[in-house]
């Protein structure tokens, strides 16, 4: 029977990372997977999740199943987080998940049990994860204008007219933060106008957020997704723990779900553990035990928000030595974005002949959009870049 299957097309990012890994140039640079590296181009584990693991290496008595939506006390620290504590917990429902990927993924089938004809409307550009879970589930999906190429900044005109023409009840998913592949976000008074406008239309909205922590800070970067909770009856929400907990392949993320009535949110609470079950029975738990445990604990929580914050300079001290860099060796302010756009992302806004000849002619690495992964850089490492750059470019 295997002969009927058909070779799957791979995942871009992934398949860059591979090559990279091949490379035998010393001077290489990876600007691919999106996963941060310190100084020394280590994805260290966090001293905050040494400490906890110790703990819960002597503390733990069970290994024993969770519940199908995980460990309440971990939905809970997450919705936390995330939201806040002014909204109220009764119109709060959440599941834990594999990874955030899960989540997007149970969150999807969520909606679609509630509404299988819904249009999923994606921004131009987005996570290629997100096209592709949706073309897998078979869901109907489109896009939305989001990014202007010739500036490398938030098209807000073209956002809000899209986004003014979804049809009621079709489904629109925002970067709570961070945006993948570019690093451009909404300011506060756009994100205002982007929840007025998702009102007005009355969407049902979906928030992936995956790097909470890496733009201007825990709470500065869930303001986005708190101002939808506060406006819209109901929310859906990817978090990852990927990232800000550095728990990569301990796969550790939730669904969380905001409702108009506790009535409602019972119901969504019975559906998320459904779905988990049908996917796969209970949610990984030794990355959400972690994640609990720094986020109720006032020392570990303390280390983690510090940790976190020396990752978040570093990546935006980087943005702004390479775009100085830039400056200098271009003679241009054509990469000034660069420096002003957040996250571990930017996209350079040059042709995928040009990203190849980066790689093949200079050993830089960078996905075929030309979205750099700014936190894989070392301070060592911009002028090269920069002089590559400005090389190709010319
Ligand atoms: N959403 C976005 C936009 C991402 O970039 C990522 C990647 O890490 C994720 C979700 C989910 O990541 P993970 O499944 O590793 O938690
Ligand atoms: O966009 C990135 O690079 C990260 C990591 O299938 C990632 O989000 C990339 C591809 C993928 C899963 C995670």
């Amino acid at each position: 029977m295997f002969e009927n299957l058909r070779a799957q097309p791979e995942d871009q990012i992934l398949k860059l990372m591979e090559q990279y890994r091949a490379d035998q140039r010393p001077e290489k640079i990876d600007l691919g997977v999106g996963v941060y590296r310190n100084s020394q181009g280590v994805t260290p584990v966090m001293q905050a999740v040494k400490s906890a693991e110790h703990q819960l290496w002597e503390s733990q008595q069970t290994k024993g199943y969770t519940g199908l939506a995980g460990d309440p006390a971990f939905v809970s620290a997450m919705s936390d987080l995330v939201l806040g504590t002014d909204l109220a917990q009764a119109r709060r429902a959440g599941a834990a998940t594999v990874g955030g990927t899960g989540a997007i993924r149970q969150g999807l089938e969520l909606i679609r049990l509630a509404r299988p004809d819904a249009t999923v409307h994606v921004p131009d550009p987005t996570w290629p994860n997100h096209t592709a879970i949706l073309q897998a589930m078979g869901m109907k999906h489109r896009t939305y204008r989001y990014f202007d190429t010739e500036t490398g900044a938030l098209d807000m005109t073209g956002m809000l007219e899209d986004l003014a023409a979804v049809p009621e009840g079709d489904v629109v998913l925002l970067h709570g933060c961070c945006h993948n592949p570019t690093g451009a976000d909404p300011s506060a008074a756009q994100w205002a106008q982007i929840a007025a406008t998702l009102q007005q239309v009355n969407a049902m909205v979906m928030v992936d957020i995956a790097y909470q922590g890496f733009g201007d800070g825990i709470e500065e970067d869930a303001a986005a997704t708190r101002l939808l909770a506060s406006k819209l009856p109901e929310l859906v929400i990817a978090v990852s723990c990927s990232k800000n907990f550095g728990l990569y392949r301990d796969r550790a993320g939730a669904v969380l779900v905001v409702s108009l009535s506790a009535r409602h949110s019972a119901a969504v609470q019975g559906n998320l553990a459904t779905l988990n079950r049908l996917a796969y029975s209970f949610p990984a738990d030794h990355g959400a035990a972690l994640v609990q445990m720094i986020l109720s604990n006032p020392g570990l929580r303390g280390e983690w928000m510090d940790e976190l914050t020396a990752m978040r300079d570093r990546i935006n001290t980087l943005r702004t030595e390479l775009a100085a860099a830039l400056q200098r060796e271009t003679g241009s302010d054509r990469f000034a974005f660069i420096g002003a756009q957040r996250g571990m992302f930017s996209r350079l806004g040059i042709t995928p002949d040009q990203v190849d000849t980066l790689r093949d002619a200079h050993a830089v690495y960078m996905v075929g959009d030309s979205r750099m992964n700014i936190a894989g850089l070392s301070m060592e490492q911009i002028p090269t870049l920069a002089r590559a750059i400005a090389d190709t470019c010319d």
